[in-house]
């Protein structure tokens, strides 16, 4: 049984487990299983004993998306091996794995029920002091240290077929890289105010193709490090005490500056939300105060902790100064902002929409959020070589909501 591949519905899932005795005991037998998946690509089933309660997640990655395009499944076992990964290098920071079947591409894991999506708390202007420090923390131990200049250059070409998945990239490549800039490819619906905009301006704006070419460049040649691929904060799960970091099905070697430039960029979604919604509240300022500080603590904490682990683990002969490690870091704080300008727009004007955004139900305010958020990207892809200092982001996310009222007034 099991012996090949076909795509699981509930009641297959929860036969499934019981055919592999996995998690749940014998006496556990009141099975449930529910789909809860709202991605665009796997099926997500949470499986729970209704008699004890406990509860397990079921992650299967089909031959088809779930908007019925054809895929690779290597995805998912370039999944599992990077949880496995993270999980060496970052224990609490990743959901348990129970199983990985590499037949039915799924793989078996804890369920965080005792965690929130960070996307929906954050939507709520829910604040976690922690996060900056933690997420630093986790992109130093799981992706800078995979540099070859740690790891040693024959070991990371090695790492850098295993973890090439072509199909993700191609996503990547074709979603966040270059559709949002060529006009026959940006997706409506965004506000119909904002369409002169997109057509006219941002789309015709010779210095942003450029600039945001050169990124597509670099991210298709630059094996820099093994990356998650898709570190937005719906792939987080966070409360008042921690948080896990799943899905990272999007691995790949790439430069660092993706990743944080998608945290950055994923904080500026809830910042934006918040000014656009209840500007006045002093609740809500706080909340935006914090998120600035967060996108500061960022940039401030990766610049510490990355000069220092570079400084104390580098193997490459070449690299020990000073100088070449400064010189690196200013590339990957250019990288960052460059990145996080090109997931702002592509949430705005791909056809991967961020709830919120989308959630905003006023169409001037979503007009006015959308209108920031893109004269935001533009900045950051275009002056990124500007953007290095923590309160360059503060500055750079001033401008644009000043420019953008202005415009729209
Ligand atoms: C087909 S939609 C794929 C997108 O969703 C994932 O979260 C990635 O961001 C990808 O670009
Ligand atoms: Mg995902």
């Amino acid at each position: 049984m099991y012996t090949s591949h076909f795509k699981m519905n509930e009641q297959e899932v929860i036969d499934y487990l019981k055919a592999k005795q996995l998690f749940f005991t014998a006496q556990e037998n009141k099975l449930i299983a529910k789909e809860i998946g709202d991605g665009n690509m796997n099926y997500v089933y949470r499986v729970t004993d209704q008699g004890s309660g406990r509860s397990v997640i079921v992650k299967q990655a089909d031959k088809y998306t779930r908007s019925s395009r054809k895929i690779g499944q290597k995805r998912n076992k370039i999944e599992f091996e990077l949880l496995r990964f993270e999980a060496e290098k970052c224990p609490d920071m990743v959901p348990q794995i129970f199983h990985y079947d590499e037949i039915m591409t799924c793989i078996v894991m804890e369920d965080l029920k005792a965690y929130q999506n960070m996307r929906f708390a954050l939507m709520e202007e829910k604040s976690f002091p922690f996060f900056s420090q933690k997420i630093v923390e986790f992109i130093i131990k799981t992706i800078v240290s995979t540099m070859d200049s740690f790891v040693g250059p024959m070991f990371k070409r090695k790492q850098v077929q295993k973890y090439t998945n072509v199909d993700a990239c191609d996503i990547t490549e074709r979603l966040v890289l270059t559709n949002p800039y060529r006009e026959k490819y940006a997706q409506a619906p965004i506000e119909e105010v904002n369409l002169p905009y997109l057509y006219n301006h941002f789309q015709m704006d010779q210095q942003l193709l450029l600039e945001a070419a050169k990124l597509k460049y670099k991210f298709k040649n630059e094996t820099q490090a093994l990356l998650h691929g898709d570190l937005h904060s719906g792939s987080i799960f966070i409360n008042q005490t921690g948080m896990k970091i799943i899905d990272p099905e999007f691995a790949c070697y790439a430069p660092i500056g993706y990743d944080i430039g998608n945290v950055i960029a994923n904080l500026f979604f809830a910042h934006i939300r918040s000014y656009v919604l209840n500007p006045g509240s002093e609740q809500s300022k706080y909340f935006r105060q914090w998120i600035e500080n967060t996108v500061m603590g960022i940039i401030t904490d990766f610049t510490k902790k990355f000069l220092l682990y570079f400084q104390e683990n580098v193997t490459d002969a070449m690299e020990k100064s000073q100088d070449y490690r400064q010189w690196l870091l200013h590339l990957i704080l250019e990288d960052t902002a460059g990145y996080a300008g090109l997931e702002i727009n592509r949430r705005i004007i791909g056809i991967a929409k961020v709830k919120d955004i989308e959630s905003i139900q006023d169409k001037n305010q979503k007009a006015l959020a959308e209108r920031i958020l893109l004269m935001l990207g533009r900045n950051l892809i275009v002056n990124r070589t500007q953007i290095k200092a923590a309160e360059n982001y503060t500055a750079a996310l001033a401008e644009a909501c000043a420019l953008a009222e202005r415009e729209m007034k």
